[in-house]
């Protein structure tokens, strides 16, 4: 099947999510507006996409991601004169609100105090970190240069990408595409989604049978009726490691996610600046990982970070140069060579990064997004 098929089949076969006409909307008029005034658009994708295993969702399978990545890059995107679309995982990290949604030393009320007129302010010891991030976020919302779209499943992160990477076409080489988000590559496509919970014990299946049985208005009890769980005893060699029953296990089959990162390179947005990351757990790999998905998609840029030690080193990879490190400063201390040769086998020092990366990501991959500007004007 060509690239395109897979995109027909996939878009025409898994629902939108419910506000995608919406988000469209506010993704129009918001990069027109930018355009309008010459400035550099970005869409940084953030946090994990869920593949639901219920059309009712109760239980899903996640992909890592805090969002810490790409709330992150977009406050140092809005630093560096861009306006910002988040597309993000709901609930995961967002732009100036991480500073005090997931601190380490507590929840968003233990930065708060009742004062003796009764009022709310900010504790005094935070008071001038919650100032100064506030005033930032209060210019970024003021000035229209945030907008932030929410998806939970697989299938509404790629509705959302697909509709805000063909308006950011308009844009030219001037719109930057940042995929900083967890995608998931497996799901279960529609037709074999189940309808309601997945249920765990027989009695529970038997019951949904028999139900199903009575509504077509067939004989419910031509269908087993509701046993307790101890009285069923099937066993089978399914594999080597029959102590438990297949009756009782789940069994989930799931289908590759196609591969729309081509599709969104020569289709939906092609004069724009497309930047990936790759996320590995193997040290061996992660470079050859990164090439491979640059020369797959033919896009300008793979940002290769490991698990372990993402927050302090990453790998830009890109046509036609050499592989690019950058690395966070220690606290208190020097890389040494012995050091930096244990970084990169994914060994991660005992003290927290002394600075955040992306400090360092968002100037690097403004300036390619530059010479990309400069390239294709
Ligand atoms: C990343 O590699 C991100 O840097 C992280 C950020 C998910 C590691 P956090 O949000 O983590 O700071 O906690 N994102 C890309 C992950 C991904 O699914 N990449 C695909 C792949 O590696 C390609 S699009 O195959």
């Amino acid at each position: 099947m060509s690239a395109q098929d897979q995109e027909d089949v996939y878009f025409s076969t898994n629902p939108p999510p419910r506000h995608l006409e919406a988000h469209a909307a506010q993704a129009r008029a918001f990069i027109d507006a930018h355009a309008a005034a010459g400035r550099r658009v970005v869409l940084v994708t953030s946090g994990g996409t869920t593949v639901p295993l219920e059309k009712q969702t109760v239980r899903f399978i996640d992909n890592f991601s805090a969002g810490t990545r790409g709330a992150t890059s977009a406050e140092y995107f809005l630093e560096a004169g861009y306006a910002v679309i988040f597309l993000h995982r709901e609930f995961s990290l967002t732009p100036y609100a991480r500073h005090f949604s997931h601190a380490t030393t507590g929840g968003f009320l233990d930065f708060l105090e009742v004062g003796q007129g009764g009022g709310v302010s900010a504790r005094p010891d935070v008071s001038a970190k919650m100032t100064e991030i506030l005033s930032r976020y209060h210019t970024a919302r003021t000035e229209n240069l945030l907008l932030s779209i929410p998806f939970v499943t697989i299938g509404d992160y790629l509705h959302e990408l697909r509709a805000i990477s063909r308006l950011m076409a308009s844009l030219g080489p001037r719109g930057l595409l940042y995929l900083a988000a967890a995608v998931s590559d497996f799901f279960v496509p529609p037709e074999r989604m189940a309808e309601h919970k997945i249920q765990s014990t027989d009695l529970g299946r038997r019951a949904q049978q028999a139900a199903a049985a009575a509504a077509a208005g067939q004989d419910p009890s031509g269908t087993d009726s509701p046993k307790q769980d101890s009285e069923e005893e099937e066993f089978d060699n399914f594999d080597s490691s029959p102590r438990v029953p297949r009756s009782k296990r789940l069994i989930i089959d799931l289908d590759p996610v196609p591969k729309l990162l081509l599709n969104l390179v020569d289709g939906w947005a092609p004069r724009g600046m497309v930047s990936s990351f790759k996320l590995e757990t193997d040290p061996t790999i992660l470079v050859t990982k990164a090439r491979y998905s640059l020369e797959r998609y033919q896009h300008h840029l793979v940002i290769g970070n490991l698990l372990a030690t993402r927050k302090w080193e990453v790998v830009f990879v890109s046509p036609g140069r050499e592989d690019n490190w950058l690395r966070v400063k220690r606290r208190g201390k020097e890389w040494t060579d012995e050091d930096v040769k244990r970084l990169r086998q994914g060994e991660v020092p005992k003290e927290e990064p002394g600075e955040e990366i992306e400090r360092f990501i968002i100037p690097a991959v403004k300036d390619l997004h530059d010479q990309h500007i400069k390239a294709n004007a």
